[in-house]
């Protein structure tokens, strides 16, 4: 269960590994609920405050990309009883993951496309979203739903994006081979080089994010460098990010399908590109090309949801 206590929203907490903007603000879905921007809540309101809060929480949907994870599912979905909405994009797995995941979280929407990249699955989960704050999550158990409460809670501070990091403080990872720490240190320095921030985990993938900034990410990466993409493009579209501090742990089972010299140059490629800026990004897929697609999740969707 996601629990944000509202009374604590009014001023920013010291975070750490603060990056992008400046501005905190509580998010729309609060004002809604009639809390006053700013307001301390007072002590005797406090049940009621309560109430009100456990009913204005923000909803959440997880996003899973899978890929052959049928034995990692079986971890990882009863894990997530407290999200509001579990999206699989699966790269028609040959081990069932599908049927796994139908099994093991009946109310799951599972869109099936083949298996065209990392990237490509994330984008179409976030396409069939509906919740307030987008989570991202591997399928393979290397990241700890434990740990989206308080992504989400950065979210409710006034941040768009939020990124988990391995290298902050508190953070840590069981997986981590010496080529792929090397790669992945010297592209996160050239990112903050090139973007003038300070960052210390570039390619990683957990994250969450507003659901109302999705569109305006302009995402087309189909492979690993979609958590590069979302990041340089959060930071010239001017959105509020923070890094936040996560374990990684080992894979449970099954292989990698991460190539570190291919993907790694992808998320270079990627860097630059993006460093033009928002006009000159790649354009995400045309609406039309999407269109049968698109029709088909509308209708997966419905049904998913009665
Ligand atoms: N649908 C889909 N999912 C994919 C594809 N490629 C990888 N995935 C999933 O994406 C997630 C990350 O892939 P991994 O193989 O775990 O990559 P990794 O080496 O751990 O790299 P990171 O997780 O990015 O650190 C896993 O849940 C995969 O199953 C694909 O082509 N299609
Ligand atoms: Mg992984």
């Amino acid at each position: 269960m996601v629990s944000i206590d509202l009374g604590r929203i009014s001023s920013p907490p010291s975070l750490p590994c603060l990056t992008g903007g400046t501005t905190m603000h509580e998010p729309e879905f609060l004002h809604g609920a009639g809390v006053r921007p700013g307001a301390l809540l007072h002590h005797r309101d406090h049940h009621r405050d309560v109430a009100r809060h456990r009913a204005t929480r923000p909803t959440v949907t997880a996003v899973i990309p899978t890929l052959n994870e049928a034995d990692n599912l079986r971890w990882l979905l009863p894990r997530l009883s407290g999200v509001d909405e579990v999206i699989v994009v699966d790269g028609e797995s040959a081990d069932g993951t599908a049927d796994v995941a139908r099994r093991l979280r009946p109310d799951a929407v599972v869109i099936s496309q083949p298996p065209a990249g990392k990237g490509a699955a994330m984008r179409a989960g976030f396409q069939a979203a509906t919740s307030d704050v987008i989570v991202a999550i591997d399928a393979d158990g290397s990241m700890d739903p434990r740990e989206i409460d308080a992504f989400v809670a950065l979210i409710c501070c006034g941040f768009d994006v939020v990124k988990g990091s391995r290298y902050c403080v508190g953070g840590g990872s069981d997986d981590l081979t010496l080529l792929r720490r090397a790669g992945n240190l010297w592209l996160t320095r050239l990112a903050n080089v090139l973007y003038r921030v300070r960052w210390t985990d570039l390619c990683y993938g957990y994250i969450a994010l507003r659901r109302s900034v999705v569109d305006r990410l302009g995402l087309a990466a189909d492979g690993f460098e979609i958590e590069t993409e979302l990041c340089v493009n959060a930071v010239t579209t001017g959105l509020r990010i923070a890094e936040l501090p996560s374990h990684e742990l080992d894979r449970r089972s099954g292989v990698s399908k991460l190539n570190a010299g291919r993907d790694g140059l992808r998320v270079l490629r990627t860097m630059i590109r993006g460093r033009r800026g928002p006009a000159n990004r790649a354009r995400p897929r045309p609406r039309t090309a999407l269109a049968p697609e698109r029709a088909a999740l509308e209708q997966v969707l419905e049904e998913a949801r009665g």
